[in-house]
């Protein structure tokens, strides 16, 4: 919604779509926020110009842990969207439930305390008040940048839905309440009395409100949502998911590819590596050079760098994400003496401000800016940061990493509310990715599973309908709410981050990321696999040549999926490597849950052959044969 004020002034207003779980759009809103700022240009008048609001009830704001969570990114270096408007609605109540059992604290906004924010607690039957402490609260946020919240004292008139009686509850205070004038009395009778409006005048202006208020409610009961509704400015041009969007080539120029995987082992003349940190961007310039045994972080830092240059903003945070919780990926690195940052693929060419025009942030000598930062200890608050911050710009790759795919449950309000349901629920695409590292491989308990199963579960999928598979009629991922996937070789985890932008359309990705793959010597791609004409690759077909030279020979059975460290070597079976979960996967693999678990108690009994359980310990596709 557009506003223009008499002295030529605009304010844009937009409202990010609300799930019923109270409180978890906080830091969508944020996240929202953010990326407006960074993509106007991201000055300190940039930060001033987009101002996040969030309007709370009073239980829930003392009782829902993401209000803390998001309050605590406000001053952390690319979450900080310089101040945040709160605004309590405190009605004294939360549904039935009374302050002194919604909270341990005097007020209800007492959270803010533990930020130094100022509080403005102010009488909510007296409009000017609530007016004047709005108008000190921005200008507040505008001079400081901080968090500033409004305490808005009132009370319910009625229950808290057409079926709630008040009286059961609560009989001494509605009674009062019963007694009271409504603050539109209030208000109207003093403006009266001190003769400021005369008695007609003030019924005028409440018909006129009133009668408006009416006619939008009339015309909401026709109101039909259009299939494009979801298109705003930056999105235009984007397909929804009965357009059908071609599979595109996202390969890229070997050369280039060179370019990226040298500069992404390279630091500035007297920038002093750690030694063991000489040794990696060695290695990497190596791999680069000869263009084999290119390893999971490098072809990553390739999918980066290639999209930075094409004039893609990419965004990856997450705990420990800079160096990579199992130092692999080193996208920022450190001076041994001054501690100096340095991000190595922010120096691929002249970085350009997002807000420039597209024509000059694609020129060949420029690149969009990479932002790889480390979270606060957070999943919820920080997913649903990125949540909000992807829903911004189509032309931008946001990633967010968990530590262990295990902890991301931490986060599920986001995924079932937000994520798995966006698209269906509001019309909105987001091309977010979440990176789950994942795997049995010894790191205990709560450190080997990003429960692959639960996302499965959740694909929006009719089980019992297969779409068209061909390459030009193919619309399975558009039509399905997110996408999972567990690369195998580091040039499919290339393609599918290239491929979240290559794309006339935005769907949500699950990567099940490797731990011990990251480094393993047969885990390796070639430059060729990412060069020109390259794609995605769904699954491997069998790899051993005495298999599939002889197809008359294999009766399949059973297929099993898995995404554990196990093997099951029957006398004759064959192993292929599946990239992509569809359909019928799915169903496969629900209905093989059981088998799998107790398979993986017991497979160190089994004498696995620890050559073959390594190689395809995340992702198998077992075929056991007569
Ligand atoms: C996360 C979550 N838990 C529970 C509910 C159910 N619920 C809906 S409203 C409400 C009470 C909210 O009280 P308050 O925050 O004071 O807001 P008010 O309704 O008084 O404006 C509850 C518990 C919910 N919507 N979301
Ligand atoms: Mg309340």
């Amino acid at each position: 919604m557009d506003r223009t004020y008499p002295d030529g002034r605009t304010i844009h207003l937009s409202l990010v779509a609300n799930p019923s779980h109270l409180e978890c759009v906080n830091p969508v809103v944020a996240g929202k926020a953010r990326a407006k700022q960074f993509y106007c240009g991201d000055t300190d008048d940039d930060r001033r110009n987009v101002v996040p609001i969030l309007l709370h009830g009073d239980a829930a704001f003392a009782g829902q842990g993401v209000v803390y969570e998001t309050m605590q990114l406000a001053g952390v270096e690319d979450f900080n969207v310089g101040g945040t408007i709160h605004v309590i609605v405190n009605n004294q109540i939360g549904f039935t439930t009374n302050p002194i059992n919604s909270r341990s604290t005097p007020y209800a906004s007492d959270l803010g305390k533990a930020f130094n924010c100022p509080i403005f607690h102010c009488n909510g039957d007296d409009p000017v008040a609530v007016s004047r402490a709005l108008e000190t609260a921005i200008e507040w946020r505008h001079e400081w940048g901080t968090d500033v919240i409004i305490d808005m004292i009132c009370y319910r008139r009625l229950g808290h839905n057409e079926l709630d009686q008040p009286m059961f509850t609560q009989p001494k205070l509605y009674k009062a309440i019963t007694r009271h004038p409504t603050t539109l009395e209030i208000y109207e009778k003093r403006l009266i009395d001190e003769g400021t409006m005369t008695k007609e005048e003030a019924k005028e202006i409440r018909d006129f409100t009133l009668q408006s208020y009416e006619r939008d409610f009339e015309a909401s009961k026709s109101y039909q949502p259009r299939p494009d509704d979801w298109l705003s400015s930056r999105w235009s041009g984007f397909k929804s998911p009965r357009q059908h969007s071609r599979i595109q080539p996202t390969g890229v120029d070997i050369d280039v590819l060179r370019f990226i995987g040298k500069k992404a082992g390279e630091v500035p003349e007297g920038f002093k590596l750690h030694r063991q940190m000489v040794k990696i961007f060695q290695a990497r310039q190596e791999m680069a050079e000869s263009g084999s045994d290119i390893d999971w972080g490098l072809a990553e830092a390739m999918a980066f760098g290639s999209l930075l240059l094409e004039g893609n903003h990419v965004r990856l945070t997450g705990q420990d994400v800079q160096r990579g919780t199992f130092s692999h990926r080193h996208a920022v690195v450190k001076d041994q003496d001054s501690e100096e940052e340095y991000t190595p693929l922010n120096a691929l060419a002249k970085i350009v401000n997002m807000s420039a025009p597209l024509e000059e942030r694609t020129l060949r000598d420029t690149q969009a800016k990479l932002t790889v930062r480390n979270s606060i200890l957070s999943e919820f608050a920080v997913l649903g940061f990125e949540h909000g911050y992807s829903l911004e710009n189509p032309n931008a790759l946001i990633l967010w990493e968990a530590q262990f795919g295990d902890f991301v449950n931490g986060a599920q309000v986001m995924l079932d509310q937000f994520i798995a349901a966006g698209e269906d629920k509001w019309l909105r695409q987001s091309g977010l990715v979440l990176l789950l590292p994942h795997g049995y491989d010894g790191q205990g308990a709560e450190h080997s599973s990003c429960r692959v199963e639960r996302y499965l579960q959740m694909v929006e999928e009719d089980p019992h309908h297969i779409p068209p598979m061909g390459k030009d009629e193919r619309t399975q991922i558009q039509r399905a709410n997110w996408q999972i996937v567990n690369c195998s070789t580091p040039a499919n985890y290339f393609h599918c981050l290239r491929r979240q932008i290559h794309r006339d359309f935005r769907k949500p990705m699950i990567v099940v990321s490797p731990k011990n793959l990251l480094r393993h010597k047969r885990c390796v791609s070639t430059l060729e696999d990412m060069g020109p004409g390259t794609i995605f690759h769904r699954a491997f077909d069998e790899a051993n040549p005495e298999i599939s030279n002889n197809p008359g020979n294999v009766k399949v059975r059973l297929i099993i999926v898995l995404t554990a460290t196990l093997i099951v070597i029957t006398v004759h079976s064959s192993i292929v490597c599946a990239d992509c979960f569809c359909n019928s996967f799915r169903r496969w693999y629900s209905a093989l849950d059981k088998f799998t678990t107790s398979s993986l108690q017991n497979a160190r009994s089994w004498n696995v052959p620890t050559s073959l359980s390594s190689v395809w310990s995340r992702s198998l596709l077992l075929l056991l044969t007569r």
